[in-house]
This record gives structure tokens, sequence and C-alpha cells, in this order.
């Protein structure tokens, strides 16, 4: 089991790599209804853009716990899945009616300040 995770490790390293260059714009997406991945220990879009009304699936996808919460309290991925702590597979849709920008953090791993495992939710008002 240990080698294995260290495999893991190692090849998620190797594409990371691949990957190249962290302008730091390379990391959003924008859609109605946007997946995002939890991994260990960062979310896989750290700047998500979504219409009024569109979701978000904030997808469990490490072996750590993880989150959603926006800074300012106004939403969190435990309204629907009523813990904070979503493993592997664990998914929590939420929806966002109220337009504007919010900091998110997975309070394992990140704070308020946007600081680790953290990133942006722009909600968009429709045209
Ligand atoms: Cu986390």
């Amino acid at each position: 089991m240990k080698s294995r995770a260290l495999v893991a490790a190692v090849i998620g390293g190797v594409l990371l790599g691949a990957c190249g260059g962290s302008s730091g714009s390379d990391e959003s997406v924008e859609g109605e209804s946007v997946t995002v991945e939890m991994y260990d220990n960062r979310f896989q879009y750290t700047e998500i853009r979504i219409p009024l009304g569109g979701t978000v699936d904030w997808l469990g996808s490490g072996r750590n716990p993880h989150n959603s919460v926006a800074a300012d309290g106004s939403w969190s991925t435990e309204d629907v899945f009523e813990s904070l702590e979503q493993l592997e597979g664990d998914s929590a849709v939420l929806r966002y009616d109220d337009a504007g920008e919010y900091v998110f953090f997975c309070t394992f791993h990140g704070n308020a300040q946007g600081d680790g495992m953290a990133g942006v939710l722009i909600v968009e008002e429709g045209g």
C-alpha cells in the first residue's frame, strides 16, 4: 500500500510538471454546470465562472477530506453534503442564485484569505 501511494504521488508529480508554466490563468473553467474536483490538497480550478443560477459539483477526489466554503460565509458544501468531510467520490452540488465574486477555500487546507487550497467563484449576472 505504501509503495503504491508513492508511485501515485510520483506520477502525479510528472503530470503536473508536464502541464508546465504556472501562469495562474490555466486553472480556470467556465460553464453553466461545472464539476470541480477537490484533490490533495488543491482545487482542480482556482477560477470558476458560472452564470446566475448555474451549478458547481464539488467532488471529493483525494485521500484527504475536503470541502468548499465561501470566505464570506454565504455558502458551503456542508449545506448540501451535511458534513465538511467529503472523501473520494463524495459530491456536493450547489446552485448559485446570487451574483458576485466569492473567495472559497477548504477549511482543512486553506483559509478565508485565499491561501492554500482556495480559489475564486464568479457568478455572473445574465445579459
Ligand atoms: Cu482540502
